[in-house]
């Protein structure tokens, strides 16, 4: 069974995707999600220019030796955009095994391990009263953990909040709460940001969620790298009364020496690793126990041959997965992810963002969510298809993430 085909499909459906399709000599296709928030168009051009020739007339079968192709034989290794592109076969070839044998994939990935994925969704508010109305909103939808996510006094927009300022919606997605943060312009936006000022207020956030919802209500926060060492341990410690599941990226994750001086003043478990994308950038974390959750997603860390190796490291340490689930990972990466979540010995949490309608009448996925999880179906393979007429009504349009500056102007991570 050889690779006949490779496309490279980008389009619009509310936000840019990337997917790669692959199809054999007997007519089996796979699809891989390639998607690379702001920079979708490099990722496209590195697998049509450099990775989609190599593939015409590989044996399909070979998943393995594929992923070790395009890693070790691109010479230059890792960086989001190799690895980005990398997953995208990977996944695609795996799609195409688990059709080939007639299962869905989590199968061939060692079988069900629990019956759904615990997920958790984002409630935002630039107030307490849209924070809080946001929460219920996620609980009647049937959520059952919630990322929370405020507006901070004097600061027109910050991250995660959909009804800030400069917040944008995709095409009908559920406006105020699923936001997408890359702004449909030639230009990325730019907000301003005090940390001083955030380091002060979210504390209060959690004290009134808390007050309002109760104890038991597993609670998340994305500081989103904006935190020196010393200012993410201190809001660690003073967010420790609110008992979070995790706090996530306090600290810019070049820097993983930092999470030691965290580590040394609080116990509130911390989650790292969205921006990572390779086994090698966890080392460090893994053996010092400096972390609870890898957040990598499939898309972004090599495909579910390079993530699954790294959960089973993190397995080691006990430490639990958490993957990025945001709507910039495309229906097809979020369903391997669910394959994957499904079998892993180590599975913690699942971020579930929801699509827009248009993105999920594109690529129709087939997992389902129920009561606070998400659950894959029997279908062969991811479960996921791609519809060629309503891809090409959605050309790709280009959209930046916002850039931050701290109020002097100074260059800040967003
Ligand atoms: C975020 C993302 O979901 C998260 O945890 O960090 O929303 C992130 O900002 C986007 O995926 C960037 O593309
Ligand atoms: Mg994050």
């Amino acid at each position: 069974m050889q690779v006949a085909n490779a496309e490279v499909l980008v389009a619009n459906p509310g936000r840019n995707f990337v997917t790669l399709r692959v199809t054999t000599d007997d007519g089996f296709v796979g699809l891989g999600d390639a998607t690379l928030n702001g920079r979708e168009l490099a990722v496209a051009a590195y697998l049509s220019e450099h990775v989609a020739p190599l593939l015409m007339g590989r044996d399909a079968h070979q998943v393995e030796d594929t992923w070790q192709y395009l890693y070790r034989g691109a010479y230059w290794r890792r960086g989001p955009v190799t690895m980005a592109a990398v997953a995208a076969v990977d996944t695609a070839l795996w799609d195409i095994k688990a059709k080939v044998a007639g299962l869905p994939l989590y199968q061939l990935l060692g079988g069900r391990s629990r019956s759904g994925l615990l997920v958790y969704g984002h409630a935002s508010g630039m107030d307490l009263r849209e924070l809080f109305e946001s929460v219920r909103e996620h609980l009647e939808k049937g959520y059952r953990a919630i990322r929370v996510q405020a507006g901070v006094p004097g600061l027109s927009s910050v991250y995660g909040v959909a009804s800030s300022k400069n917040a944008s919606v995709g095409d009908g997605g559920d406006a105020r709460y699923d936001y997408e943060p890359a702004r449909r312009s030639a230009v990325p936006v730019e907000e301003r940001w005090d940390t001083r000022a955030y380091l002060r207020h979210i504390p209060t956030v959690f004290e009134a969620v808390r007050n309002e919802f109760g104890p038991e209500l597993p609670l998340l926060h994305d500081a989103h790298h904006r935190l020196t060492p010393i200012q993410a341990a201190k809001l660690g410690k003073s967010l420790e009364p609110y008992d979070l599941f995790w706090l996530e990226d306090p600290t810019p994750a070049e820097n993983q020496a930092a999470l030691r001086r965290v580590r040394e003043h609080t116990t509130t478990p911390l989650a790292i690793g969205e921006v990572f994308n390779s086994i090698w950038d966890y080392r460090e974390l893994f053996e010092e126990q400096l972390i609870d959750y890898v957040r990598s997603a499939v898309t972004h860390a090599g495909g579910i041959t390079a993530l699954r190796r790294i959960f089973d490291y993190a397995s080691v340490y006990q430490i639990k997965s958490g993957v990025h689930g945001p709507t910039d990972i495309s229906p097809v990466g979020l369903a391997a992810a669910i394959h994957l979540g499904i079998a892993i010995p180590n599975f913690g949490i699942q971020e579930y963002m929801r699509h827009s309608p248009t993105t999920n009448e594109l690529f129709r996925p087939s997992y389902t969510f129920a009561d606070g999880t998400l659950a894959p179906s029997e279908a062969p393979g991811l479960g996921v298809d791609y519809d060629d007429t309503i891809a090409q009504a959605h050309p790709y349009q280009a959209a930046y993430l916002p850039v931050n500056r701290l109020l002097d102007g100074s260059m800040h991570d967003w």
